[in-house]
């Protein structure tokens, strides 16, 4: 496995998060998750914490301005020059647009990104499951399918932006977290 800077993206439930850690933790490179940034900042009560959690528990996009820059922040870091795996970001082709010239002012290409695809149904029902352990707030059933139709609209035509630039491997998100893991270390390899 040589790839080190990774953008891993899917739709909401597709085991981004999870498949994420088990990568960083093979790779030791840090994992890069907007999600888990904006819900660090809605628990610390800072401004940015409060803007964004009203939108994310409507199952909207926080607005790219802001994850942006979240996310330069966080790239910037002395960690992310060993390599990174992206995890949730980029969710909008303006966000792709910027990821590629902060990460161009780095040098420091993405190598490959990976697209975790499954279907809807088993989607909802993992969300609904993680409801039930996590109490997240955007994991109910009304939130969670405006969640999937706000990726299909705003998130999947980057699966088009990375296949023209040779970077996209499509893998299967179905079955148990050990097969999608097996099966991200051969799309690695
Ligand atoms: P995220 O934190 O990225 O939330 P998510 O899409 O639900 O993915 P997550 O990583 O948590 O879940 P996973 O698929 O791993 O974003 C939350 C919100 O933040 C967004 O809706 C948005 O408002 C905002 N946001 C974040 N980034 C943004 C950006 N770039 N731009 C704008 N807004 C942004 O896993 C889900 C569940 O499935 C888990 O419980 C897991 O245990 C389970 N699971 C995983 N793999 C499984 C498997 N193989 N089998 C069975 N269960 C599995």
């Amino acid at each position: 496995m040589s790839a080190r800077r990774i953008v891993l993206f899917g739709p909401p439930g597709a085991g981004k998060g999870t498949q994420a850690e088990r990568l960083v933790a093979r790779l030791g490179v840090p994992q890069i998750s907007t999600g888990d940034m904006l819900r660090a900042a809605v628990a610390a009560g800072s401004e940015l914490g409060r803007r964004a959690q009203a939108v994310m528990d409507r199952g909207e996009l926080v607005s790219d301005d802001v994850v942006i820059g979240v996310a330069e922040e966080r790239l910037m870091q002395e960690d992310a020059r060993r390599g990174f795996v992206l995890d949730g970001f980029p969710r909008t082709l303006a966000q792709a647009e910027a990821l590629d010239g902060i990460l161009d002012r780095l040098a420091t290409p993405i190598e490959i990104c990976l697209v975790l695809a499954i279907g809807a149904e088993d989607l909802v029902a993992r969300l609904l499951k993680r409801a039930g352990i996590e109490g997240r707030s955007d994991d109910n059933e009304e939130t969670i399918r405006k969640r999937l139709r706000v990726y299909r609209e705003q998130t999947e035509p980057l699966v088009a932006y990375y296949r023209a630039r040779s970077l996209l491997r499509e893998v299967d998100g179905a079955g148990s977290m050990d097969e999608v893991e097996k099966r991200i270390g051969e799309a690695l390899s």
